[in-house]
């Protein structure tokens, strides 16, 4: 049986002045936890090693930037590689990407994939990122993600830990091409960190159902593509916002296989067998057989015009 022993690495709250070493000294506490509990690879939150910066609207760009890391693994985040070389055990982190890249420097949302040696296999760039570019005073706290990323090229998938490995960040868990893209590349282990408040300023009546939603869409993401989800929250009342839970493991069943029951450092964990995914790849869920892509790009008669699907203009031949 290909498995793969995966903890989920759910953090509580980071303070806006805690460093990167004492992050670094909780996310080692919880990988020698991993560790010890026979895990193979541990998953972070989304921007684990500082609080969650895109809820407060800065200007300058130094105090931007404080909140970035230059190299990975740098100075203060070397210890938490070798710590994993020296335990064999791999790791996906999430963090704040400050890029040189053709002369001019980038900014990303993005996590990386250790393999059990320390090295850097996979590193993915978060694609959609909610929330705002402006201060918008209205809101209890913001969401500037737009303002402080740029947005990442597309869903890859990587072979390591025994198995087809994908990274998605946040948001994109909520959408279902997500999954689809990794999942027409035969993934098998989907791995996402998150910092997801209780409250949406601009849906509040959603906010009662911030938990459900956020299990909901990665069970349909699981099922739809025959694959594992992975979901790790960075949790509790964070500088004064209070971010969801529900950290856990799902399988291609769609069913819950672990899942964290507090909202501070724990981790759950799971055995996920890979050969499950073939039991919905090859059945319900084979493309190959099943699936009617010349349709998808339906072209739908409405008022005796015809339009795209969205609704839009056909475009001319
Ligand atoms: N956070 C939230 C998320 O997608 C959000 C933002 C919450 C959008 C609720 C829509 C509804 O989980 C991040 N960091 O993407």
């Amino acid at each position: 049986m290909r498995s793969i022993n995966i903890a989920a690495g759910q953090l509580g709250p980071i303070a806006r002045n805690e460093t990167r070493t004492e992050v670094v000294a909780r996310l080692s506490a919880l990988m020698r936890e991993a560790q010890s509990a026979g895990c193979d690879l541990i998953i972070y939150p989304e921007l684990a090693l500082t609080t969650f910066f895109p809820r407060w609207y800065m200007e300058d760009q130094a105090e931007i930037d404080c909140f970035f890391e230059r190299e990975m693994p740098g100075p203060q985040t070397r210890p938490l590689f070798d710590l994993a070389g020296e335990l064999g055990i791999g790791f996906c982190l999430g963090y704040a990407e400050l890029a040189l890249e053709d002369g001019r420097l980038h900014r990303y949302n993005s996590s990386i994939l250790v393999d059990k040696s320390g090295r850097i296999v996979a590193k993915y760039r978060k694609v959609h990122l909610p929330g705002h570019a402006e201060h918008e005073p209205w809101r209890k706290f913001q969401h500037l993600e737009k303002r402080y990323f740029e947005p990442g090229a597309g869903f890859g998938v990587v072979d390591a830990f025994g198995g087809v490995i994908g990274m998605a960040i946040c948001n994109d868990r909520r959408w279902s091409e997500t999954y689809r893209v990794m999942g027409l590349q035969g993934v098998e282990v989907v791995l996402i960190g998150y910092n997801t408040p209780v409250h949406n300023p601009p849906a509040p009546e959603h906010d009662e159902l911030s938990l459900f939603h956020n299990q909901l869409v990665m069970q349909a993401g699981a099922y739809q593509n025959g694959t594992w989800v992975v979901g790790v929250a960075k949790a509790g009342i964070e500088e004064g916002v209070d971010q969801i839970g529900g950290s856990c493991i799902i399988a291609p069943s769609g069913e819950v296989a672990a899942a964290c029951t507090t909202r501070g450092d724990e981790i759950a964990r799971a055995c996920c067998d890979l050969d499950l995914c073939n039991s919905y790849k090859r059945t319900t869920f084979n493309f190959d057989v099943h699936r009617q892509p010349h349709a998808y790009r339906l072209i739908v008669e409405r008022k005796g015009r015809h339009l795209m699907a969205d609704g839009t203009a056909v475009p001319s031949a």
